[in-house]
């Protein structure tokens, strides 16, 4: 250890004296001006950690769903989980060393657990968008690259394809970034038209017409409907917001493929479709046995009991594969409207109700009547209102032909929510 480095970098991540902070079920998570050091230590941590597994660990610096103005870091030990029992209290103590005793505690720390810090180091680390998260890695990395560890900050490269989930996996999307460093959200829209083209195609190979049938919800985007009814003639249905109501109207059909645009969705396929695509692919010759073989194995890879982000990606990964798409032709398959959505607080969420699949707002008197003035005005428009079952707001969606209009709708739909 080089502890004069230590030192210099250390006060240039001063703590504050006093400052007491406990490594809890998330790890650190306090407003985002008292963690500088505790960032700047975890690194540190990280690297003796490392150094002691002989493996890769983890950083990841986020406050999830906290507010804003919070951020919060934790470490992840080399197989993904989470940090032992034994480190969480060496991060405590660390964390909370006052400036002249920390370098005392670091040395204690590898001497206790036996750290050979000849060992090579390398430390990940991650960081959510929030406003603070950018400097705080930043100190994580001082605290990583004074140790001797090398790091490695995700970088998306352009025209690559990228995929997220959300923290319970059953959301997925995808993206990239084109040349010209614009970013490209492919969302459960495009997911089900990837999708559902794939499996009709599929039925087309083998000769079989059953039906199939995409369900959205008010936010899929009007041109993924408009490409899925005119150009891929699928039948779309809508429903209300949430996933049970997708997956109750996909039950319907022979084939539901169902998603809504945050990337909740996947297909269901009803028991006779199951038995008659696995009698195909014994019964049928050649270029339709095929088909109906490969048929029975995507049915076997997709999730039928809930969207589940993994076995999405491993669907569209071999959609992409088998059809050799790239993420740009993909994209290209239409062009998303621009849309816009806010959130509108009002006194009562529940004096706005909803008919028409949450298309159509029934009361208060007159909302609807002025909704559809609006929408008048814009081209390609449409616009719409619903109380979150979430939150306690009412949401506001709107979409024209451009983000200027559709900014505008938005805005003038909540002022006429109020
Ligand atoms: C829930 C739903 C999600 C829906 C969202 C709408 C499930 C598993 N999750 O997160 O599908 O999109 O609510 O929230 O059904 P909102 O009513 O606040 O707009
Ligand atoms: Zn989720």
């Amino acid at each position: 250890m080089d502890l004069g480095a230590i030192t210099k970098y250390s006060a240039l991540h001063a703590k504050p004296n006093g400052l007491i902070l406990q490594y809890g079920t998330a790890g650190f998570r306090t407003k985002a001006e008292h963690l500088d050091h505790v960032m700047f230590r975890m690194g540190l941590l990280a690297v003796l950690r490392s150094k002691q597994t002989k493996s890769t660990i983890g950083v990841m610096v986020t406050a999830s769903h906290n507010p804003e103005e919070d951020n919060g870091v934790k470490l992840v030990d080399p197989l993904g989980e989470m940090l032992a029992p034994s480190w969480e209290e060496h991060a405590t103590c660390l964390a909370n060393a006052e400036e002249q005793d920390m370098q005392r505690v670091l040395i204690d720390i590898s001497e206790k657990e036996a750290v050979n810090l000849q060992q090579d180091a390398f430390v990940v680390i991650g960081r959510d968008t929030r406003p603070s998260s950018e400097k705080l890695s930043q100190s994580v990395i001082d605290g990583v690259t004074v140790l001797g560890g090398q790091f490695h900050g995700m970088e998306i490269k352009s025209n690559e394809r990228c995929c997220s989930f959300d923290g319970d996996a059953d959301r997925i999307v995808y993206y990239y970034h084109d040349a010209d460093g614009h970013f490209h959200l492919i969302d459960g829209d495009k997911i089900a038209t990837l999708i559902s083209s794939f499996l009709k195609e599929l039925l087309v190979e083998i000769g079989e017409s059953l039906n199939i049938g995409v369900v959205q919800t008010a936010y899929a985007n009007g041109s993924s409907t408009r490409y899925l009814e005119e150009v891929m003639k699928v039948p779309v249905y809508c429903t209300k917001t949430g996933v049970k109501h997708l997956h109750h109207k996909a039950q319907e059909f022979d084939i539901g493929v169902y998603f809504e645009a945050n990337g909740h969705g996947t297909a269901l396929f009803s028991t006779a479709v199951e038995m008659k695509i696995k009698q195909s692919a014994e019964q049928l010759e050649d270029k339709k046995r095929k088909a109906a073989k490969m048929l029975e194995n995507i049915i076997d890879l997709f999730n039928q009991a809930a969207g589940d982000a993994i076995s999405d990606m491993l669907v569209i990964e071999a959609i992409l594969a088998l059809k050799g798409l790239t993420v740009q032709q993909w994209d290209a398959l239409y062009t998303d409207l621009p849309n816009r959505q806010l959130k509108v607080q009002v006194a009562d969420r529940r004096v706005i109700s909803t008919t028409d699949a949450e298309r159509q707002a029934v009361t208060p008197p007159g909302l609807q009547e002025a909704i559809n003035d609006l929408v008048k005005k814009y081209k390609l428009s449409r616009a719409f209102v619903r109380p979150s079952g979430t939150e306690d707001v009412v949401r506001v969606y709107a979409e024209a032909d451009s983000q200027e209009s559709a900014d505008h709708l938005a805005h003038e739909v909540s002022l006429a929510v109020f």
